[in-house]
């Protein structure tokens, strides 16, 4: 890895980490609608794959969708102002955290319905082999996603078809409050890629550099023409479920040990082990991204809410 990739990654895993708690902060301190389903520790994912994507490749992301969107480019100041249901957010402040979108960049849309993304993005992977341009797509979902019938079916068809479809499952080893085990009987998701006849690779997913290595071979791999890859990411929630989840069910010694691997703190110690990033240099990029993050929500707060009848333009027709 070139250090300039590595500073990337760097600054993109700290965007996701601090945007997210300041939206944690704005909920404590101000009326905020909705809620959010925090992806704190799992940031290494979404910024090693989006890594690889251009523009015009497609990403379709989950409930618990920020990272992705902001990996994928989507204007964290639009983003923010969706999150106020704000005119000027992504989706015109009428679809919130669960529905944060941006076509333009390729952003298909977080999802609120497990599962939901797999057939959408295998659809856009097939509209990427039809146009025959090099795009690809991609789908994160979770552990939970990977027993729903959608996973089955879009895996499935992107396989038979040889679609250039990058299935990136996020196994943070809960659903809700479920441990993956409870609900399958092998330990490794990307097993289950053996029986629809495509490869499947299990990555630590609290290393950034890892994540990025495995989903390199798998972009390229699409792009020329050779069909979908099942990438499992071995991750973590640091939060619970959603903002009030306490999570309970899992022990704090377990949290801890997670933490010790903490995905930014990992890639830290590599840029200044390996490539003598002096402290003051990454100092500097959380200072940028500060500066960035108060932008957004002066932005948001700033902007107008929509109109009483803007629903009828642009959610029923
Ligand atoms: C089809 C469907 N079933 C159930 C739910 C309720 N639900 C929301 S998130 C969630 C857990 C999903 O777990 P996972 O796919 O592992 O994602 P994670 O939350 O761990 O990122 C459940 C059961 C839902 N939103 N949609
Ligand atoms: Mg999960």
């Amino acid at each position: 890895m070139r250090k300039n990739i590595a500073l990337l990654l760097y600054e993109k895993m700290v965007l996701i980490r601090k945007f997210e708690e300041k939206l944690y902060e704005l909920f404590l301190t101000r009326p905020m609608p909705g809620t959010m389903h925090q992806y704190d520790g799992e940031e290494a994912v979404a910024a090693g794959v989006c890594a690889h994507l251009n523009k015009d490749d497609y990403v379709t992301s989950t409930h618990r969708g920020h990272g992705h969107c902001i990996a994928k480019g989507v204007d964290i100041k639009a983003i923010m102002a969706e999150m106020f249901a704000k005119k000027t957010g992504c989706c015109k402040g009428m679809g919130g955290s669960m529905h944060i979108a941006d076509f333009s960049v390729g952003m298909l849309g977080a999802n609120g319905i497990v599962g939901a993304g797999i057939p959408i993005a295998t659809g856009a992977g097939w509209s990427c082999k039809y146009k025959d341009k090099r795009q690809v797509s991609v789908v994160f979902f979770g552990d939970g996603a990977a027993n729903e019938g959608a996973f089955h079916e879009g895996i499935n068809l992107a396989a038979v078809w040889h679609l250039p479809v990058i299935f990136v499952c996020e196994n943070n080893i809960y659903g809700f409050s479920t441990h993956y085990k409870r609900v399958m009987l092998i330990d490794n998701i990307a097993d289950r890629a053996g029986a629809y006849g495509i490869p499947g690779i299990v990555v630590d997913g609290m290393d950034v550099v890892a994540v990025y290595e495995a989903a390199g071979g798998a972009v390229e791999r699409a792009r020329q023409g050779k069909g979908p890859v099942l990438i499992e990411c071995k991750t973590y929630r640091f939060k619970g479920h959603s903002r009030f989840e306490p999570a309970g069910y899992r022990s704090k010694g377990e949290v801890e040990l997670w933490k010790k691997r903490d995905p930014i703190k990992l890639l830290k110690n590599r840029l200044s082990k390996e490539f003598k990033v002096k402290p003051a240099e990454m100092d500097n990029i959380d200072k940028e991204v500060d500066a960035e993050i108060e932008n957004a929500v002066t932005f948001a707060e700033q902007s107008p809410s929509p109109e009483p009848f803007d629903y009828e333009k642009y959610i029923f027709a």
